[in-house]
């Protein structure tokens, strides 16, 4: 059996994104309603620009589906890009006979610069194309499908925004689940209408002065059995694989986990979660400073992860830059560009918090099929007398 792994291909404006997800068990339902409805959910988020109005994102199944269920063999799946009708040429795999004018003007904070460096490119283009965010399209379309693979076993990951530029929404507090059911009808995708209406002006303020903004946001999953993850090696502590997962988003910057920054200054006997033990629940917290993790396990508590994004690289007030053919200052590319993509960016990143799940799950019960599945999770949860 494959270990759980997937991988993107595609480039912004070449004709679509790829995704590519192995080590699934067969017997997985997928809705494709549901694959579709996370993809949507990408795009939206006041402060989007054009390019949204061009891209209507659908999964479309290549391989490893069959009647609705997965096979138990890599599923692969497409991403269009509608936008790809405008740059044939520009982006055509094969070569082409009219002149394409190279990009030279690199912008900072972008991959650009480093990568024509790194990779010896003449034209940014060549660079800029799969640094992109579009990118996040077909992590959405893989993570949609760990999603189906986490509901099956009882686990939900949900996101919200918290701060757009300098407005920042109150905590929120006791939060669970049902508290998300209507997160994704908020232009900003947050919790407190009040914030929201702030966070709405303040990126109409700044777009009108040609700036973008970032913020920050938090993921947090629910029904997850304690145990994901290990505490024996590095790299199988899940608080550090869900740092790189949410970090590789373009433009995240730092992620924490629970209380992260806060316990950092608080004494230890007011940074832990305390353990109970009642015939009714078992083993329980009263609190949840840790943020569902304990020695790089989850602990059966939620899981939150909150992270920051820089503001974008595409400014439609240029920083200053070179010419990489001349050497001379000049501005740097302007392009279209989004004036803020938190609410977007905190959906790609419950897709990795998914995908991220989903492949501990499948470390730690295996099973060829989803029967297999099942049957593991109970025997564990039956063994560990877990309530949750
Ligand atoms: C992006 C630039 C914009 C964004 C794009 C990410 O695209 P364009 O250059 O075509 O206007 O819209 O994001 C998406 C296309 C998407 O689907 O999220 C960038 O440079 O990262």
């Amino acid at each position: 059996m494959s270990a759980f792994r997937f991988t993107t291909a595609g480039e912004s404006h070449g004709p679509g994104l790829v995704a590519i997800v192995e080590g699934l068990p067969a017997g997985l339902e997928l809705d494709r309603a549901a694959l579709d409805r996370d993809m949507a959910r990408r795009q939206l988020g006041h402060g989007r620009g054009g390019r949204m109005k061009i891209e209507s994102d659908t999964v479309e199944i290549r391989a490893g589906v069959r009647h609705g269920r997965t096979l138990g063999s890599p599923v692969a799946v497409l991403v269009a890009n509608r936008d790809y009708a405008n740059w044939e040429e520009r982006m055509s795999p094969w070569p082409v006979d009219a002149e394409i004018e190279p990009v030279h003007l690199p912008r900072p904070g972008h991959a650009d610069l480093v990568g024509m460096q790194k990779y010896g490119h003449e034209d940014g283009r060549n660079v800029l194309e799969r640094a992109s965010a579009r990118e996040t399209a077909a992590r959405v379309a893989a993570g949609s499908i760990a999603r189906a693979f986490l509901t099956a076993v009882g686990a939900s990951v949900h996101s919200h925004v918290i701060q757009i530029g300098s407005v920042s929404a109150p905590e929120a507090g006791e939060v669970g689940p049902d508290d998300f059911a209507g997160v994704d009808e908020d232009p900003v995708r947050t919790l407190d209408p009040g914030a929201s209406a702030a966070m709405v002006e303040e990126i109409d303020r700044l777009r009108k002065a040609n700036e973008s903004l970032g913020g920050s946001f938090e993921v947090r999953a629910y029904g997850l059995v304690p145990g994901l993850g290990s505490h024996i090696s590095w790299e199988d502590r899940l608080d550090g694989r869900l740092a790189q997962a949410v970090t590789s988003i373009q433009s995240v910057k730092g992620v924490s986990i629970g209380e992260a920054w806060d316990v950092a200054g608080r004494p230890g006997s007011e940074a832990h979660d305390e353990i109970f033990w009642s015939e009714e629940r078992g083993y329980h917290r009263e609190s949840n400073h840790a943020g569902g993790l304990e020695g790089g396990m989850t602990n059966g508590q939620p899981l939150l992860v909150r992270a920051a994004i820089k503001p974008i690289s595409t400014l439609t007030k240029p920083l200053r830059s070179v010419d990489t053919e001349t050497k001379e200052p000049a501005q740097a590319l302007r392009e279209r560009t989004d004036s803020t993509v938190v609410p977007a960016a905190a959906v790609v990143a419950e897709a990795m918090v998914c995908l991220t799940l989903a492949k501990a799950y499948r470390e730690k019960f295996g099973g060829d099929s989803m029967e297999d599945v099942h049957a593991a999770i109970e025997a564990y949860k039956r063994r560990i007398d877990w309530r949750g």
